[in-house]
C-alpha cells in the first residue's frame, strides 16, 4: 500500500484542568494532540469511563485531541508482584479497555522500580539566565549516604564521588539538605510525601528480586494484558528509565540496548512498543540513540524528544532541543523515515524546556513551563519541516 507523507503528530502534555498551561496556551504554541492522565485517580485502582470522557470533551471542546495516555501507572505490587498483584492487573485491564472504549488507545507507562524521574536539582541556571533539570552523582550521593542513610550504598559510588560527597555534606546547611530530599523524592509519583523509612522498605523489598527478577515481572505484566490490547487496538509504549541506569540500589531494565532488545523480543508482539525519550536515553554514557532507534523503530507509538548535556562524571542536565549530546538532526533524520513508512504517524511532544523569561516568575510543574516548551516544540517543528520538506 501507497502510505502518504505526512508529518509527525505534534502533541503537549498537560496535566489537566489543574495545569498551569492552559488548553489555549497549547493551541498557541501550535501542538495538535494532548497527552495526559487522570491523575486524580489513586495509583492501582480503575479509571471509569466517566471521568475518561469527561476529561475528552475538555479537550475536544478546545479544538485538541487526547492523543496519548501518559501514564497509566504500573502499582508497585505489579513491579515486585507480590501476592495481590493479580488484583491490580485486573485493574489495569480494565483501564484500558474503558480508554479504548473512549477510542484512546496509546498509552505509555514506565517500570522504574519505586521512584519515577530523579534529578538533584530542578532550578540550575544557564549561561542565559533559564533553568534547567540537573542530575549530579555527588548530590545523590549526599542524599543516599547521608540523608536517606542506605545501608551499603558506599559500595555504589566511586572513591572519588565519595570523598566529594562526604565534603559537599559538610558544607551544606539544613535548609539545603532538605531541599536536596524534596529534590530527589519529587519524581515519585503521587508520593511526595513519603517517609524515606517507607522508601528504604521499598529498596529492600527489590533486593530479593533484582535485575532478572524485575525483567520477569515485565514479561508477566505485559503477558497478562496482551489480549486486552490486542483485542482492543492498544499500543503500550514503555519509557525508557530516567537516569538509564540503577540509582539506590534499584534495579533498572529499561536503560540500554540490550535492554529493549530483551523487552521487545520477550513479548514479540506489536501492541508491546516503545516511547523513545531521547532525553532519557541521551543521559547514558553508551547508548547511540540511532542505533537503538533502528532496533525498535517498528515498534514506536510515541515519541519524547529532549535533549542533554552531560559530563565526564555522568552528571548531566536538560540542553536545549537542538543543543546538548543527542544529535537532533540525526535523530530527526530517523525518525521522519520510519514516520514516513507508518500509515498512522508517530505522536511526539517535545519532553520537558528551560524554564525562561515570564515563567522565571511562576510556580510550574518541574519541566513542564509553557515557554520553553513552546520553544523546543518550535525548533524540533523547523526541523522536521526542514528535513522533509513537507510544507
Ligand atoms: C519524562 C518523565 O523523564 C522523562 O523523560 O518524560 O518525566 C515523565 O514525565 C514521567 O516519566 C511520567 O511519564
Ligand atoms: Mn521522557
Amino acid at each position: 500500500m501507497a502510505i502518504k507523507p505526512h508529518k509527525l503528530i505534534q502533541t503537549w502534555r498537560w496535566y489537566g484542568p489543574s495545569d498551569p498551561v492552559s488548553l489555549q496556551d497549547v493551541k498557541q504554541a501550535g501542538a495538535t494532540g494532548i497527552v495526559t492522565a487522570l491523575h486524580h485517580i489513586p495509583h492501582g485502582e480503575v479509571w471509569p469511563v466517566k471521568d475518561i470522557e469527561e476529561r475528552k470533551a475538555i479537550i475536544e471542546a478546545a479544538g485538541l485531541e487526547w492523543t496519548v495516555v501518559e501514564s497509566v501507572p504500573v502499582h508497585e505490587a505489579i513491579k515486585t508482584r507480590r501476592a495481590d498483584a493479580g488484583k491490580y492487573v485486573e485493574n489495569y485491564r480494565a483501564s484500558l479497555k474503558n480508554l479504548a472504549l473512549c477510542g484512546i488507545k496509546t498509552v505509555c507507562y514506565n517500570f522504574m522500580p519505586v521512584l519515577d524521574w530523579t534529578r538533584t536539582q530542578l532550578d540550575l541556571t544557564m549561561t542565559d539566565g533559564s533553568k534547567a533539570l540537573y542530575f549530579n552523582w555527588t548530590d545523590l550521593a549526599v542524599f543516599d549516604l547521608f540523608i536517606l542513610k542506605r545501608k551499603g550504598a558506599e559500595a555504589d559510588y566511586s572513591a572519588v564521588i565519595l570523598e566529594k560527597a562526604k565534603k559537599r555534606y559538610e558544607a551544606l546547611t539544613e535548609q539545603e539538605l532538605e531541599e536536596l530530599r524534596i529534590n530527589v523524592l519529587m519524581g515519585i509519583p503521587n508520593e511526595k510525601e513519603i517517609e524515606l523509612s517507607a522508601l528504604q522498605n521499598s529498596i529492600d523489598e527489590y533486593k530479593n528480586i533484582g535485575f532478572e527478577g524485575l525483567r520477569q515481572n515485565l514479561s508477566w505484566f505485559l503477558n497478562e494484558i496482551a489480549s486486552v490490547c490486542e483485542q482492543e487496538g492498544v499500543k503500550m509504549t514503555i519509557h525508557p528509565d530516567d537516569p538509564p541506569y540503577p540509582i539506590l540500589g534499584l534495579p533498572r531494565i529499561a536503560s540500554t540496548k540490550a535492554d529493549f532488545e530483551y523487552i521487545l523480543k520477550s513479548v514479540d508482539k506489536a501492541f508491546n512498543g516503545v516511547c523513545f525519550c531521547t532525553g532519557s536515553l541521551g543521559a547514558g554514557q553508551s547508548n547511540d540513540l540511532c542505533d537503538i532507534f533502528d532496533l525498535v523503530k517498528d515498534r514506536v507509538y510515541f515519541l519524547h524528544l529532549r535533549n542533554v548535556t552531560k559530563d565526564e562524571e555522568g552528571n548531566f542536565y536538560e540542553a536545549d532541543h537542538l543543543g546538548g549530546d543527542v544529535n537532533m538532526y540525526e535523530v530527526m533524520k530517523v525518525v521522519v523515515a520510519e514516520n514516513q513508512r507508518r500509515e498512522i504517524p508517530i505522536p511526539f511532544r517535545p519532553d520537558h524546556g528551560h524554564q525562561m523569561l515570564d515563567d522565571l516568575n511562576k510556580v510550574t510543574n518541574p519541566g513542564y513551563s509553557a515557554i520553553g516548551r513552546l520553544r523546543g516544540l518550535a525548533e524540533l517543528r523547523g526541523l522536521e519541516l526542514g528535513i522533509t520538506g513537507l510544507y
